[in-house]
């Protein structure tokens, strides 16, 4: 018997989609090769430039800020507002990134490249492990660390075991206390004064990545603090993550958003195949992957309606990232050990035997 099934998403596309486009401005692309393969003008990254009225242009700069924190501190929401596109996925369930993801925000003459990783907690599974490590090797990696705080919430093991591990590294970060639209601001001058009192953060800001509130200084803050030095990625691009990747993890993020409990852990989405047709839709087939059959059930849903509306969302918001008519088709697919398998890891850029 085989142990696929699959439930499409059965509705077809609005007629007045628009068809044939030609791509969104903003399409991921694959990670550059070369550092100066995109400054298509040499010119650009020169000392003597000038504004229209002979006043010097500020040099440019660019670097890599790490995004780390507890799981669910907002890191995700945040990357997002600061790159101004949805590039990460987000849901109110903790664990909800699993891997290295990349945006890149443009503010005055510096390009961010803000990296968003896992949440740092105490692992115990492989995958969590994993995860784990390449969050950490994502701040290793970084020029500057931003750690994100919920700051609506009791200060947590996850975050302090964070503080205390960067300063056993004798690393300094930025503190970012994020919530701040759910909280008193004498709430967030005690938590300040706490954090301040670690001598870890060189600075702290006090934002919200749901509203923006904030937002700026800290970017301002980054613009100014990051390396001289050339851009490394066209100034329209968002990110690094090959389309595939993207559309699997949208998947993964209906998924997280419908599925309740333990579910969205025991759940992997991989793109099968990506067809394009002439009139310039999409089709594109996924596996979900669950490690039980009774999950499996309970994915499907009754008649296949669970899955249906998963695919539908996830059709939805493809069909706006990637402006085009899109099919989703989702096959749900029993594989116990996926957490078990090196490939899987490969694929999502994690260490397999972290
Ligand atoms: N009210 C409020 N909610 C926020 C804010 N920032 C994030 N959230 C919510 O917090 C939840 C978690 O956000 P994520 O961005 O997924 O958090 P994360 O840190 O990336 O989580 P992991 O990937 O699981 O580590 C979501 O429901 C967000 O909508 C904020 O500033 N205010
Ligand atoms: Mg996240």
């Amino acid at each position: 018997m085989s142990d696929v099934e699959h439930g499409q998403d059965g509705l077809p596309p609005d007629e007045d989609t628009v068809a044939g486009a030609t791509g969104p401005e903003h399409e991921a692309q694959e990670a550059p090769e070369g550092e100066d393969e995109y400054l298509d003008d040499e010119d650009d990254y020169e000392d003597d430039e000038e504004e229209g009225d002979g006043t010097p242009l500020a040099p440019m700069r660019c670097g890599f800020v790490a995004l780390v924190g507890a799981p669910n501190a907002g890191k995700s929401t945040l990357l997002n507002a600061a790159v101004g596109s949805k590039v990460s996925i987000v849901s109110p369930k903790v664990q909800t990134t699993r891997s290295r993801v990349l945006g890149i925000g443009m503010h005055d003459r510096a390009q961010i490249l803000f990296v968003d990783l896992p949440g740092i907690f105490t692992p115990k599974k492989r995958l969590e492990r994993a995860m784990v490590a390449a969050a950490w090797s994502g701040a290793e990696e970084a020029d500057l660390v931003a750690v994100l705080v919920d700051a609506s919430r009791r200060v947590d093991d996850d975050t302090n075991g964070i503080i205390q591990r960067l300063k056993d590294s004798k690393r300094q970060a930025i503190l970012i206390l994020n919530k701040i639209d759910l909280i008193p601001y004498e709430r967030l001058l005690e938590l300040a004064a706490r954090f301040n009192e670690t001598g870890v953060f060189t600075d702290i800001f006090m934002i919200s990545a749901l509203t923006g509130d904030g937002l700026k200084d800290f970017l301002d803050k980054l613009a100014a603090r990051l390396p001289e030095g050339p851009w490394l990625f066209p100034e329209d691009q968002l990110s690094d993550m090959p389309q595939r990747l993207l559309a699997a993890e949208i998947t993964r993020e209906k998924l997280f958003l419908q599925l309740h409990q333990e579910l969205p852990y025991a759940v992997a989405v991989e793109t099968e195949a990506w067809e394009e047709f002439e009139d310039g839709s999409v089709k594109i087939s996924q596996i979900v992957y669950v490690q039980r059959p009774n999950q499996k059930a309970i994915v499907l849903g009754k008649g296949g309606s669970k899955i249906k509306s998963i695919g539908a969302a996830a059709r939805v918001e493809l069909e706006e990232i990637l402006d085009r008519r899109v099919h989703v088709m989702l096959f749900v697919k029993v594989r116990e050990d996926w957490a078990e398998k090196p490939d899987s890891y490969s694929q999502w850029g994690l260490d397999f035997n972290a």
